[in-house]
């Protein structure tokens, strides 16, 4: 059975305030915000423009066969329950994967960390750092000690009480780490706002300077949940940041007027603090230059694939959908439609199904069982299973699976489920790459990080 993460006592039943899915009392903020924002979205006259609205939208139908997927219009459905996978819907994918035979497991990195939400390293480097919600960054020697003391401690500076999803979220080091030492943090300070900070290692290699901090992008909040929180440098040497909607009801993730609810990029080589890239979409027109992307409710986890040039985003959803969303790296600008879509559902736009300036998912499942919010992941390009070059993999943070897939350009492929083969990991909370670039992944119930290996 799936380990549940440890419930804190003041907050809700578990898993309704989990990164994720909607409660009451957000929906109605959304829909009062809906309202007050129908005349310049221009949904076409606003009656029952706040009420969410299925239709028969591509991508909704959900196989009863507990094993399948779904190709619909464009979108993969994954049905709720699914142990495993490999055939599908789709005619032009039936064949079985070619990593079907391939035996995998989840080898431990190191374990006895209080609430990880994220593990990486700089390239090369043979340590991994972990990232504990608190605030804390946690250095892994290559035989998997746990060093007694932190690389970095910013738990005087982070308010990590007040929700679930506050706290240190992200982590990125610079591409040229290993000449200037500079790494950069997503956390909620004290006020609960979202902060963007750059360090430096000190002249200790585990050990970070905290004098060198400096707050390179405060972005004013006043919700507790879906601040998004993920860091990670472009083969572009950009600094790409998720940011949710904030559940703040004056925030509208269609608009380019706010930060929220968007991947942003800048430039930290740049400028002091940071630069707009020159080639950003929004840099000559109305719209906040930093903004690459938009219409996110709260992609917690995305990563960059270099290889393949594509960004890949896990937006984790609100009432009834997860998905998955992907664009090429040349395609800033890109719409990922919440609110206007759930999924590729319609939701606070009716008439969606004719939208085509809004990029739908290539897979999504429905909050079904224990499912509740996604982890989105990598597409794995490390050296040391190279039958999985070019999987993508991605987790349900509540119902405990992992699952991989290979997206062709067009469609989904290759679906599988290897719950059963890497364990019982728990609560995976994020995905990671190591110095090498191999596929860590982190529990956040169970305290425990993990390296997926050939099991052969
Ligand atoms: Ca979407």
């Amino acid at each position: 059975m799936t380990v549940r993460p440890p419930r804190p006592p003041s907050q809700p039943a578990f898993p309704a305030l989990l990164f994720t899915r909607a409660n009451r009392p957000f929906s109605l903020v959304i829909l009062v915000a809906v309202a007050a924002l129908a005349a310049y979205l221009a949904f076409g006259g606003g009656d029952g423009a706040a009420a969410p609205t299925t239709t028969g939208a591509p991508g909704t139908s959900t196989s009863d066969a507990a094993a399948s997927t779904v190709t619909t219009g464009g979108a993969t459905t994954l049905a709720s329950g699914s142990e495993t996978t490999g055939t599908t819907g789709d005619a032009s994918a039936t064949t079985a994967p070619a990593t079907a035979d391939l035996a995998l497991r989840a080898a431990v990195v190191a374990d006895g960390f209080s609430f990880p939400v994220y593990a990486a390293s700089p390239a090369g480097d043979d340590r991994v750092f972990v990232v504990e919600r608190a605030g804390v960054v946690a250095v892994v020697e290559p035989g998997g000690s746990v060093r007694g003391d932190p690389f970095l401690d910013l738990t005087d500076l982070i308010d990590s009480a007040s929700g679930v999803e506050l706290g240190m979220l992200g982590l990125a080091f610079h591409p040229d780490y290993a000449a200037n030492g500079r790494f950069f943090v997503h956390y909620t300070d004290l006020d609960t706002d979202s902060v963007i900070a750059e360090y430096a290692v000190s002249a200790d290699p585990n050990v970070a300077d905290p004098a060198s901090g400096k707050v390179i992008l405060e972005v004013d909040q006043v919700g507790f949940r879906h601040r998004g929180g993920m860091l990670t440098f472009g083969p572009d040497g950009y600094l790409y940041i998720g940011l949710g909607d904030g559940t703040d009801a004056a925030v509208n993730p269609q608009s380019l007027d706010t930060l929220q609810g968007s991947i942003l990029r800048i430039d930290v080589d740049g400028g002091d603090p940071y630069a707009v890239p020159p080639g950003n979409p929004f840099t000559t027109t109305d719209g906040l230059g930093e903004i690459w992307a938009y219409g996110l409710r709260n992609p917690w986890r995305f990563s960059i694939d270099a290889a393949g040039g594509r960004l890949y985003v896990g937006d984790v959803g609100e009432e009834n959908w997860e998905e998955i969303d992907t664009v090429a790296l040349a395609d800033g600008g890109a719409n990922f439609g919440w609110p206007l879509m759930e999924g590729s559902t319609c939701y606070f736009d009716a008439a969606c199904g004719s939208r085509t300036d809004v990029i739908r998912p290539i897979l999504e499942y429905p909050h079904e069982g224990d499912q509740c919010a996604v982890t989105g992941g990598y597409v794995y390009r490390g050296a040391a299973i190279p039958q999985l070059d070019g999987h993508y993999f991605y987790a349900d943070w509540c119902a405990g699976w992992v699952r991989s897939f290979v997206f062709d350009g067009e469609n989904v492929t290759q679906p599988q489920d290897w719950t059963a083969a890497l364990g019982e990991l728990g609560s995976v909370a994020s995905f990671g790459l190591d110095g090498a670039g191999e596929l860590l992944l982190v529990a956040s119930d169970t305290g425990a990080v993990y390296r997926l290996e050939a099991a052969s």
